[in-house]
């Protein structure tokens, strides 16, 4: 058994403090040791859109609520986000007689009492496909989740993830996850923001002017790249942004416009034509050649701007770790294994946001239940079957453990719950602020 204990380099470490997002000082870059939002690939991007065509043209030409091309559009995007490891959930509500569906994404990990979430409605019209509205921004917001995952960003706070059904019909979707939202969850959202047309053929740079430190972190971000924004002005309420503000939550968001006319002080400072930001709002011809490659490169790009720098994050957890990297096989099927450490030498209680670091190779994390378990034999889990046929689970977790003495003997818990498929823990390690 191969047990250490590392003093690593005391390196100062930055978190971005916005508070509560709202009403804090404008957020500017992101701070001195986070790590940088990655470029989006708008090719990616644009793959998406591409499917989701393709499920519309499979499906008498749209993606409407209560029509067959909405539940492919949901089951299309949630299978990309359980394969990248998220725990994914879907919300069924009933509107004009027929089923919706809303897809909720969280990125295990991150303080759960603070979670930043990213939006944005999946369904189209009844009379077309939707692409730009509003493929454009579900496919932005699915490519950024994807970063997300292929980065393995631990952000410090929680990142979550939604698709809404029903927003053409009234905003269904998203009113229905909010009223069902208990108080307590509610105030855990530091921030919700929404992204409905983002690749306007003709395009505008709008940005949300609802939260300070929102509006402020997508300004800045456009203003780095030289783009000049203006505030969007057709008013709340015209997207799912509308309910999660009418709880009380900081929002934020940006739009490319819609059948609005573009004027001609619009033309000199973003180009395009005197004609409607997007010709082919709610029309049969809103499809993959509605979009500005351009305006859906740079939204996707804010987006995750945005997602990094309010999900706030430090630099790599320093301090003391206690490792263990035997390796320890996981019975196919069978009982649980362990891996332990002892912590000693740590004054008083684990922090709220102990890091946690798995390494468990296995070809099936779907079949995998994994728990952290505290001296006194408190369970935290951190992985419930989720991820399918995605391999091995190395990802560091954060957990709030301030309940918990921090001496003693710390385990792993890992059990293999289904048959075929075999693996073994390659090493477990916790980090003390
Ligand atoms: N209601 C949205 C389109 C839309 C119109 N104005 C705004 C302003 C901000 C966001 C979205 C919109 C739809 O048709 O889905
Ligand atoms: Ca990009
Ligand atoms: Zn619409
Ligand atoms: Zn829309």
């Amino acid at each position: 058994m191969k047990l250490s204990v590392r003093l690593a380099a005391l390196a100062g470490s930055s978190a971005l403090v916005l508070g509560a997002l709202a009403g804090a000082a404008p957020a500017t870059a992101a701070p001195a040791g986070a790590t940088a939002a990655p470029d989006i690939p708008v090719a990616n991007v644009k793959q998406h859109l591409t499917d989701l065509q393709s499920i519309a043209t499979a499906n008498g030409g749209n993606r409407g609520h209560g029509r067959p091309g909405y539940k492919a559009s949901i089951d299309f995007v949630k299978a990309k986000l359980d394969a990248a490891g998220y725990t994914t959930t879907v919300q069924q509500f009933t509107y004009n007689g027929s089923t919706g569906y809303n897809l909720i994404a969280d990125w295990p990990g991150g303080d759960p009492n603070q979670v930043v979430m990213a939006g944005s409605h999946l369904d189209s019209v009844s009379s077309g496909p939707g692409i730009n509205d509003n493929g454009s921004g579900s496919a932005a917001i699915l490519e950024t989740a994807l970063a997300v995952a292929r980065s393995g960003y631990q952000p410090s706070k929680h990142l979550r993830f939604g698709w809404w059904g029903a927003e053409e019909l009234g905003l269904v979707g998203s009113k229905y996850y909010v009223n069902n939202l208990a108080t307590t969850e509610r105030a855990k959202l530091k921030g919700y923001l929404n992204f409905d047309m983002i690749g306007s053929p003709n395009p505008g740079y709008f940005v949300y002017d609802d939260d300070p430190a929102i509006e402020a972190t997508f300004k800045n971000y456009f203003a780095g790249i030289g783009v000049p924004t203006e505030i969007e002005t057709e008013g709340d309420g015209r997207s799912d942004h509308a309910s999660f503000k009418n709880v009380g939550i900081p929002v934020g968001g940006l739009f490319t416009g819609a059948s609005r006319v573009k004027t001609s002080a619009q033309v000199s400072k973003w180009g395009g034509t005197a004609t409607a930001f997007d010709r082919c709002y709610h029309s049969s011809c809103d499809t993959t050649a509605n979009i500005n490659d351009t305006a859906l490169d740079r939204n996707s790009d804010a987006i995750a701007h945005a997602i990094w720098t309010l999900s706030g994050t430090s630099t790599p957890p320093t301090g003391t770790v206690f490792e263990n990297t035997a390796d320890v096989s996981i019975p196919d099927n069978g009982a649980a294994v362990t891996s332990s450490v002892t912590v000693s030498g740590v004054a008083g209680n684990a922090p709220a946001a102990l890091a946690v670091g798995v390494d468990i190779v296995h070809p099936y994390r779907g079949d995998l239940v994994v728990d952290l378990v505290a001296p006194d034999g408190t369970v935290y889990n951190l992985h419930n079957r989720s991820g399918g046929s995605a391999d091995n689970i190395q990802q560091t977790y954060t957990v709030n453990a301030s309940s918990e003495v921090a001496n003693g003997v710390w385990k792993l818990r890992a059990q293999d719950v289904a048959s075929a498929d075999v693996g073994y823990v390659n090493g477990f390690k916790l980090t003390f602020p």
